[in-house]
C-alpha cells in the first residue's frame, strides 16, 4: 500500500522569485496537510549528499552548485497516495514537458532550476524527510 508522506522543497529559484506563498497555496489547495516545514540553506557538501544519487551524472556539479545558491524551504507533507499524487502536482522534470498547471509549469526557469522537488518512493520520502527534520519538528 502506498504511503501517506513525502517530501518536497521549494528550490532557490522559485524562493528567489518570491514564489513561495504561491506553491505552498496550490498545495495546500490539493489537498496535502504540512507536516513540518523551515525555510533553510544547502552547503555544497549537503547539497551534493543530497543528490549523490546523480554523481555521475554530467549535470551534477552545476546541480549542486545551484541547489547551495540560495534558500530553500523543505516541506514534509501528509495526503493519501502522496507520492504519486505530489508528482503528478509538480509536473515532469523539464518544464517544457510539464503538463499545463502543474508547479513546474508554472513557475520552472528551466530544467535544472525546475521550482520544486519531490521524492520518487516512499522510501526516499522517508530518507530526504530525515535529512531535513528532526521528530520533534513533526506536527
Ligand atoms: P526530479 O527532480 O524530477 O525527480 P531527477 O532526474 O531526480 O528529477 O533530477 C534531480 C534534479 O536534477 C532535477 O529536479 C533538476 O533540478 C536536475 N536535473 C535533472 N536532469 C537535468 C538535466 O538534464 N540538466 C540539468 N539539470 C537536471
Ligand atoms: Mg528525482
Amino acid at each position: 500500500m502506498a504511503g501517506n508522506r513525502t517530501f518536497t522543497m521549494i528550490k532557490p529559484d522559485a524562493v528567489g522569485a518570491g514564489n513561495t506563498g504561491a506553491i505552498i497555496k496550490m498545495i495546500e489547495e490539493a489537498g496535502f496537510r504540512i507536516v513540518a516545514l523551515k525555510k533553510t540553506m544547502l552547503t555544497p557538501e549537503r547539497a551534493g549528499q543530497f543528490y549523490a544519487v546523480h554523481k555521475e551524472r554530467p549535470f551534477y556539479g552545476d546541480l549542486v552548485k545551484y541547489m547551495s545558491s540560495g534558500p530553500i524551504v523543505p516541506m514534509i507533507l501528509e495526503k493519501a497516495n502522496a507520492v504519486e499524487d505530489f508528482r503528478n502536482l509538480i509536473g515532469a522534470t523539464d518544464p517544457k514537458k510539464a503538463a499545463p498547471g502543474t508547479i513546474r509549469a508554472l513557475f520552472a526557469k528551466s530544467i535544472e532550476a525546475n521550482a520544486i522537488h519531490g521524492s520518487d518512493s516512499d522510501e526516499n520520502a522517508v530518507i530526504e524527510s530525515n535529512f531535513f527534520f528532526s521528530e520533534l519538528e513533526r506536527f
